[in-house]
């Protein structure tokens, strides 16, 4: 994968180390915060959805896209005993999609166990009480005249073979493809994720026999208990942000290396077996199990709405479809949006979404054509952006269609003119140099746009250096205190922005293609990071009604916001400060609070301070008391974001 950005290096700029006071007023006139304010941005990069989100335990399940014979085919497969694995192209494949299998010989003669091993996605965590569901299909190409019937075992153990839990799956020799289902439950919890699953049986039983396995499974309980579905710490961790939307699948993995390797929604539906799988635009294999309708089924579970983006003729290699070759892709989308919403009684697409469970259409408002079409503006202004809206505009009137591209002077210049725009900033706290824009000196940003009927959607951001231009690992203190600031603009100008996601979400502590991330896990751990928390204050605290207030000037050290929640009465009274040393901030309330002692929540750290996977909880939210009255005086200290909540 190709960084298509080149980060921007800055020098540090001086920030103010005297103590201050600010005076805020803020009145009842202001504007309605949109429900759909701070979500997520997902894509499969960093093992966040194959191996992360998608709580499938088996890494290379079913050999999809690999070269068989090579030992790259083999990637966390290793052979137990005498046997001889090896991965090859079927001769009766189990579905066309899936045209390789787990080749798995064992010589005459045999009596000793003898199986094969996966060791996950860098890892398979052991817990108490969880009940594993397994499942694998199995042949045997030549089987024998007489037919052998006997038992595998299904285990999960450690790597020295320790088993802790165990199935007896019953097979007998058959030249067609079985389907094998077992479960077990863990009785301990491990604290090593170094463990494996295998299948293994006794060498006798099979000696002399090759036999072919695949789409071999195994999941553990998932959230919401849904088949095929999610992890359910990382389901939960995001849930404890309560966010409104979800962006996907891409940012880059939309688009693919060239237009035959993107994604394309019709290969992520359906059975399994029938999944062929695509090479991602992270460096790994897609298995496309987590596909079009797990991410609905799972975004409705969870309470969000979708950001669903439609491929829009544009690849990582630089390449644009031709015009003439664009109606491919239209139909492809139109096919993609009657998935999620058609009728099931009318239309083909939709049908697939009822046949797995989904009758009713899903919820459906935003559709994202393309990502960052700026790096090929001149087609996409040409004709990519046109031949797309027009024919979705023509089929789906009710939704919103978001644009990526072709700006001059904050202007999207697009025929038709868009009316939802996505843009993606990653830079450092301060950069007053060379991007006049972020992330301190960016908070007034959308303050200066003309209010023109232009709706922006802040489809990524992060801070992803320190200001001397140093690479981060983990989001620390200062980059998120800086986001902050920056986010202290999208409630002030929630008028015109509509929604707003931090980028990347997910990363795999052992599989990183991209740092830093909003929540780095490990199999069995999950570091919720600073800016996560961040995240996470402005999404609880988002209220529905923002309160013009006293404005500080761009850059300045300390921000504020005032929002409102206007059904439970409660104002939100957020404050930012910057700087490393405490500033205070003064309120004056248009109302005398009903209660004279309030409740606040801040996140603050010393300067660098990171949440890594060694010192996961270095800085986290805390709850304080502050004296309530029509006047509040804040002091809020160096490096910090509070939340001081205030009833009428
Ligand atoms: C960025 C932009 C990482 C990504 C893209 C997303 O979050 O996939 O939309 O990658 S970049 O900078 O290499 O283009």
């Amino acid at each position: 994968m190709v960084l298509k950005r080149v980060l921007a290096f800055a020098f540090i700029a001086s920030t103010a180390v005297y103590a201050a006071t600010f005076d805020v007023t803020f009145s009842t006139a202001g504007h309605d915060v949109p429900p759909t304010l701070y979500g997520l941005m997902f894509e499969d990069i960093n093992h966040s959805g194959d191996g992360g989100l998608y709580a499938e335990l088996i890494q290379n399940r079913a050999f999809q896209t690999v070269t068989p014979g090579t030992s790259a085919a083999l990637t966390a497969w290793a052979a137990l005993g005498s046997a001889k694995i090896s991965v090859v192209k079927s001769s009766s494949p189990v579905s066309s999609a899936l045209p390789n299998a787990l080749s798995f010989a064992v010589a005459s003669g045999t009596t000793s166990t003898v199986g094969f091993t996966n060791s996950g996605y860098f890892g398979i965590p052991v817990t108490a009480g969880w009940t594993y569901t397994g499942s694998f299909y199995y042949r045997t190409p030549s089987p024998p005249a007489t037919k052998v019937s006997g038992s595998f075992t299904a285990d999960l153990r450690s790597t020295g073979g320790t088993v802790f839990t165990s199935a007896t799956v019953p097979f007998t020799t058959s030249s067609t493809w079985q389907q094998a289902t077992f479960t077990f439950t863990a009785s301990s919890t491990q604290t090593s994720v170094e463990n494996l699953f295998a299948l293994s049986v006794g060498g006798s039983t099979v000696a002399g026999l090759t036999m072919e396995f695949t789409l071999i499974s195994l999941f553990p309980p998932t959230f919401n208990g849904r088949e095929n579905g999610f992890r359910m710490d990382l389901s939960e961790t995001l849930l404890d942000m309560k966010p409104a939307f979800f962006r996907f699948p891409g940012g880059n993995n939309l688009e693919g290396e060239t237009a035959a390797d993107r994604w394309a929604w019709e290969n992520t539906v359906g059975d399994l077996v029938d999944r062929p799988g695509r090479v991602g635009d992270w460096g790994y294999i897609n298995t496309d199990g987590l596909g079009l309708y797990e991410y609905l089924q799972w975004i409705e579970d969870m309470g969000m709405e979708p950001i669903m983006a439609v491929y829009a003729g544009y690849s990582l290699n630089g390449a644009s479809v031709a015009s003439s070759g664009m109606q491919t892709y239209i139909t492809e989308a139109i096919n993609q949006i009657n998935f999620v919403i058609g009728d099931a009684s009318t239309n083909a697409q939709a049908a697939i979404r009822a046949s797995m469970g989904h009758a009713d259409p899903f919820t459906l408002n935003y559709i994202e054509i393309g990502n960052e079409d700026f790096f090929s503006p001149t087609t996409y202004a040409d004709y990519r952006w046109a031949d797309l809206y027009n024919a979705l505009h023509a089929e789906f009137p009710q939704l919103h269609y978001i644009a990526t591209s072709a700006t001059s002077g904050n202007v999207p210049t697009l025929s038709p003119t868009p009316t939802y725009w996505d843009l993606h900033i990653y830079s450092n706290p301060i950069c007053l140099t060379i991007l006049k824009d972020f992330f301190i000196n960016g908070a007034f940003n959308f303050d200066i746009l003309s209010r023109n009927g232009l709706q922006f959607f802040q489809g990524e951001y992060a801070t992803t250096t320190e200001n001397s231009g140093a690479a981060l690992t983990y989001p620390f203190i200062d980059g998120s205190i800086a986001e902050a600031a920056y986010m202290a603009g999208f409630d002030r100008n929630s008028d015109i922005v509509f929604a707003a996601s931090y980028a990347p979400l997910l990363n795999h502590v052992s599989s990183t293609q991209w740092t830093p991330d909003l929540i780095t896990f490990s199999p069995n751990t999950v570091i919720r990071s600073t800016s996560y928390y961040v995240q996470q204050l402005y999404s609880l605290y988002k209220g529905d009604f923002y309160l013009q207030s006293t404005t500080n000037t761009a850059s300045s050290s300390v921000q504020w916001s005032v929002t409102r929640d206007t059904s439970a009465g409660q104002y939100f009274l957020k404050v930012i400060n910057t700087a490393t040393s405490a500033n205070t901030v003064v309120f004056t309330l248009p109302f005398t609070p009903s209660h004279t002692t309030g409740t606040g929540t801040i996140l603050t750290a010393p300067s660098g301070t990171q949440n890594t996977p060694t010192s996961p909880n270095a800085a986290v939210p805390s709850t304080f008391s502050f004296t309530a009255g029509k006047t509040i005086t804040y002091n809020a200290p160096g490096l910090s974001l509070s939340v001081l909540v205030v009833t009428e």
